[in-house]
C-alpha cells in the first residue's frame, strides 16, 4: 500500500482500539484481514509500521500471534513480511535518517525520555498485553516494561553527553579533537524472552545517537513491538526513524540484515543464528553487535547463606519458566551442602505453580510454544540417557487447567557430571541440572567449561572466595550472593566466549557502538606543521 507511506505521519489517534492497529482492519472491519484460516471474528489485524504509517506487506500473507497459555486464543494476525517490503522500510529509515540525525541529541533525549514517560503511564496495560502474547507472570512483564523505562530515561540523560575525548596535539596552535556521530540506518532483531526490554536495549542508544531503525522482532511477541513503536512516535521520534516490519527470519530477518541500506546490525537470539548474521554483516563489512547463548550457572559453597542461596536458585532457574538467556542452568553444590541443598531445592520448586501468568496466583508461566517445549521435554530424556538422575518434573502437567497451554513444570536433573549435554548445551526452560563439586577450585573449573559465558553466580561469605570468583569466572556478569538473573539497565550486558562478539549492552557501551567517532584536526599555526616530523625542542 504505497500511498500510506506519503503525507505526514499519523501513527497514534488516542483511541485505545486501534492502537498499533490500522483503524480500518479493526474487528469487523470487511476484507481488511487477509489470511486463510479458520473465522477470524474479533481478532485485530496488524500491520507493519513504515514512514509512520501503519501499512499492508506486498503479498498480504499473515501469521498469527497465540496465547502460549491458551494457545485457541488468536491475539492477532500480523503480516507475513518479505523482501519487498523490507526495503520499503529501509527507504523509509534512509530519509528518516536525514532528517533525525539534524535534531540536536539533547533534544533526541527529551524526545526519549517522553517515550520513557508514556511507557510509565501504560506499564500494566503493556505488562497484561504481553502476559498474554508471551506468557511470563505480569509481575515479571511489568519488569520488562520497567527495564525499558529504565533504558529510556538513561538514554535521555545521554543525549546531554555523548561524549568523545578533545586532547592536547603534539604540535603547537594546534586541536585535536573527536566527536561522535549517527552510523545511519539499524537493523534491530530481537527474540520472544523480553518483548520490550532487550528492543529498548538496542532501539534507545540507536535512536538517541541518532540513527534511523528497522526493526525486525520475534514472531512469537509481536504486540508488543507494536505498541513500543506506537509510544515512539507519539513521543515526538521522526515518523520515518522508526520502521517495524514483522514476519519470519528467513523471510524477513535475512533480508533486512543484507540490504544494502542498513549500515549497522545489533541481534540478540542463538548462537547459531547469530554466527549467520555475523558472517553475512562481516562479507558486508557492516557493525554487528551479538548477543546470543548461555549455560550460566550458580555455585553454592559450604559456607553460604544457605537460605539466600535457595531463594536465588528458585528465581533463577525457574523465572520466566528459565526462558532467559541469563537463566540458571546449571546449579553446583559443594559436597558439604549437597544432599541437604537439593532435597529442600526440590521440596520447593515443587511447590512452585504453573499457570497463566495472568492470574496472580501463577508462579511459572507456559513455554513460549509447543516446538520449544517439545525440545525441553527432548533434554530431559537426553539427560536421563546420560545417567543424570530426574528428580522432579521431566513430565508434561496434566491438569486440566493447563490443558489449554504448553505448560512445562520446574524440573530437577541431579547426579550431573560436567560435559554431559544438558551440562553444555543451552535449553532455555525450567530444567535445572545439578552438578557436585569437591571445592571451590573445581566449582570455578566446572563453571568455566562451556562454550558460553554469560553470566554466573557465586554464594560464599568467603570474601576472598567471592573476589577469587570475580577474577576468575570466565563470563560476562558474576553476581556474589545473588541470583544469575536481574541485569540493571546502566550496567554493561553481554558475555565472552559464544555467548556474543565482545560487545556489550546496557549503560555506555551501545552509545559507541551505535555511533562512530570522526577526529578533528585545527591547525590556526598559519604554517604547514609535520606530525612526527616538526620537533619542538
Ligand atoms: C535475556 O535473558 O535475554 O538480567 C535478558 C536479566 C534481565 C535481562 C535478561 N534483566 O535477567
Amino acid at each position: 500500500m504505497t500511498t500510506s507511506l506519503q503525507g505526514p505521519a499519523v501513527a497514534h489517534s488516542g483511541d485505545s482500539d486501534t492502537r498499533g492497529i490500522d483503524s480500518q482492519s479493526r474487528p469487523g472491519a470487511e476484507g481488511q484481514v487477509r489470511d486463510n484460516g479458520p473465522s477470524r471474528a474479533g481478532v485485530p489485524a496488524f500491520r507493519n509500521l513504515i514512514g509512520g504509517r501503519w501499512v499492508d506487506v506486498a503479498d498480504g500473507p499473515t501469521f498469527e500471534n497465540r496465547n502460549p497459555a491458551r494457545w485457541d486464543e488468536v491475539l492477532g494476525v500480523f503480516p507475513r513480511s518479505t523482501a519487498a517490503d523490507v526495503e520499503l522500510a529501509v527507504a523509509s529509515a534512509r530519509r528518516g535518517f536525514e532528517s533525525w540525525r539534524n535534531v540536536p541529541a539533547p533534544k533526541r533525549g527529551e524526545i526519549l525520555r517522553r517515550s520513557g514517560d508514556l511507557l510509565t503511564a501504560r506499564k500494566d496495560e503493556i505488562a497484561e498485553r504481553m502476559t498474554r502474547e508471551m506468557g511470563k507472570v505480569l509481575a515479571e512483564t511489568r519488569g520488562d516494561v520497567q527495564e525499558a523505562i529504565d533504558t529510556a530515561y538513561y538514554a535521555a540523560t545521554e543525549g546531554r553527553r555523548l561524549f568523545s575525548n578533545t586532547v592536547p596535539s603534539e604540535l603547537p596552535r594546534k586541536w585535536a579533537m573527536a566527536f561522535r556521530r549517527p552510523v545511519g540506518v539499524a537493523a534491530i532483531v530481537t527474540p520472544w524472552n523480553f518483548p520490550l526490554a532487550v528492543p529498548s536495549w538496542k532501539i534507545y542508544p540507536a535512536l538517541l545517537c541518532g540513527n534511523a531503525v528497522v526493526w525486525k522482532p520475534a514472531e512469537e511477541t509481536p504486540e508488543t513491538a507494536a505498541v513500543f513503536c506506537e509510544i515512539l512516535l507519539e513521543a515526538g521520534v521522526h515518523p520515518e526513524a522508526v520502521n517495524l516490519v514483522f514476519g519470519y527470519g528467513e523471510e524477513a530477518g535475512q533480508p533486512l540484515v543484507e540490504s544494502p541500506g542498513i549500515d549497522v546490525i545489533s541481534f540478540t537470539g542463538s548462537t547459531g543464528v547469530g554466527r549467520e548474521i555475523g558472517a553475512r554483516a562481516g562479507r558486508q563489512l557492516k557493525g554487528v553487535s551479538l548477543e546470543l547463548g548461555g549455560k550460566n550457572g550458580q555455585l553454592v559453597l559450604d559456607d553460604a547463606d544457605l537460605e539466600l542461596a535457595l531463594e536465588g536458585v528458585l528465581w533463577g532457574a525457574f523465572g520466566t519458566t528459565g526462558q532467559r538467556c541469563t537463566a540458571t542452568s546449571r546449579l553446583l553444590l559443594q559436597d558439604g551442602i549437597h544432599d541437604g541443598f537439593l532435597a529442600e531445592l526440590e521440596r520447593r520448586a515443587a511447590a512452585l505453580r504453573l499457570g497463566d501468568g495472568l492470574d496472580p496466583r501463577s508462579q511459572v508461566g507456559p513455554i513460549i510454544n509447543e516446538k520449544q517445549r517439545h525440545s525441553i521435554h527432548g533434554y530431559v530424556a537426553v539427560g536421563r540417557e546420560e545417567g543424570a538422575e530426574l528428580r522432579l518434573g521431566g513430565e508434561l502437567p496434566d491438569a486440566p487447567d493447563l490443558a489449554g497451554g504448553w505448560f512445562y513444570p520446574p524440573t530437577i536433573l541431579a547426579g550431573v557430571r560436567p560435559g554431559m549435554r544438558v551440562e553444555q548445551e543451552e535449553i532455555f526452560g525450567p530444567v535445572l541440572s545439578v552438578i557436585r563439586v569437591r571445592d571451590f577450585e573445581e566449582g570455578v573449573q566446572v563453571l568455566n567449561d562451556t562454550q558460553y559465558g554469560l553470566s554466573s553466580s557465586v554464594y560464599t561469605r568467603d570474601v576472598a572466595r567471592a573476589f577469587e570468583a570475580m577474577e576468575r569466572i570466565e563470563a560476562g556478569i558474576t553476581y556474589v550472593n545473588s541470583p544469575t538473573i536481574g541485569a540493571e539497565a546502566h550496567l554493561p550486558f553481554g558475555g565472552v566466549k559464544n555467548t556474543g562478539n565482545g560487545h556489550r549492552e546496557g549503560g555506555w557501551a551501545p552509545y559507541t557502538f551505535f555511533s562512530e567517532e570522526k577526529t578533528v584536526y585545527v591547525d590556526y599555526s598559519g604554517r604547514l606543521q609535520k606530525a612526527q616530523i616538526d620537533t619542538h625542542e
